[in-house]
């Protein structure tokens, strides 16, 4: 039972990181190829399943999605949180500028993108796995910083880098190191509560590091007025 789970899941994770690839023609063709695979799968799992063990599968299933919604929730409406106002990027998605699909820009505001896939809604660099890339980004109010949450919607964990900026426009790094993110997650960069204000954060991504599109959906600055 625990095999099939597991084979069922990484062909989910097969198929939504390959949805995150689909503006390319070529990687478009390879996203359906798993899905034949896939149905044997998941009707080996169902052939005869133990009652018990198929309850027990639905609650935990279950249990981990109202989790991940409470967790949502609670980030989306935390008091010491502020999401970007402006942002600007070392490249976008189709050269997109203002407000246009996938534009520095679809990183302000608060979180809008629902699924774990390609989408507008988001952020994304020119190319998908060239390199690193960089989205830069301001907020209303400056604040004592010790969090730095980025809500990464499609090809998580190519994050590599996250730096602050004090008053004088120096940049301090406050995280560095391996993007844990799975799916549609937040990377949650804690660090000791910064001695300087700050209202602008750059996050950089290694995007050659996850196959596919990079996609950042919002970033918030948590922190304190002392
Ligand atoms: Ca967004």
């Amino acid at each position: 039972m625990k095999i099939h789970l597991s084979l069922l899941c990484c062909f989910l994770s097969l198929a939504f990181l390959l949805s995150c690839s689909k503006k390319s023609g070529t990687q478009e063709e390879a996203a359906s190829k798993p899905a034949p695979t896939a149905a044997p799968a998941a009707a080996a799992t169902s052939a005869n399943p133990p009652a018990a063990d198929a309850n027990a599968a639905e609650t935990s299933a279950k249990m981990a999605a109202a989790d991940w919604a409470m967790k949502q929730d609670e980030i989306k409406n935390d008091p010491n949180g502020q999401w970007a106002i402006t942002a600007t990027a070392s490249s976008s998605y189709n050269d997109a500028q203002g407000t246009a699909d996938w534009s520095a820009n679809q990183a302000t505001g608060a979180p809008n993108v629902d699924k774990y896939a390609d989408d507008g809604k988001a952020w994304t660099s020119k190319t998908a796995d060239s390199g690193i890339e960089w989205l830069d980004l301001k907020y209303p109010k400056p604040v004592h910083a010790s969090e730095v949450r980025v809500r990464e919607s499609c090809g998580s964990g190519a994050v590599v880098k996250v730096e602050v900026f004090d008053e004088q426009g120096t940049a301090h790094a406050v995280w560095q190191g391996n993007d844990p993110t799975k799916d549609l997650n937040y990377l949650i960069a804690t660090f000791p509560k910064t001695t300087f204000k700050t209202a602008r954060v750059k996050v950089t991504l290694a995007t050659n590091v996850v196959p596919g599109w990079n996609e950042i959906d919002a970033v918030q600055l948590v922190g304190a007025d002392q």
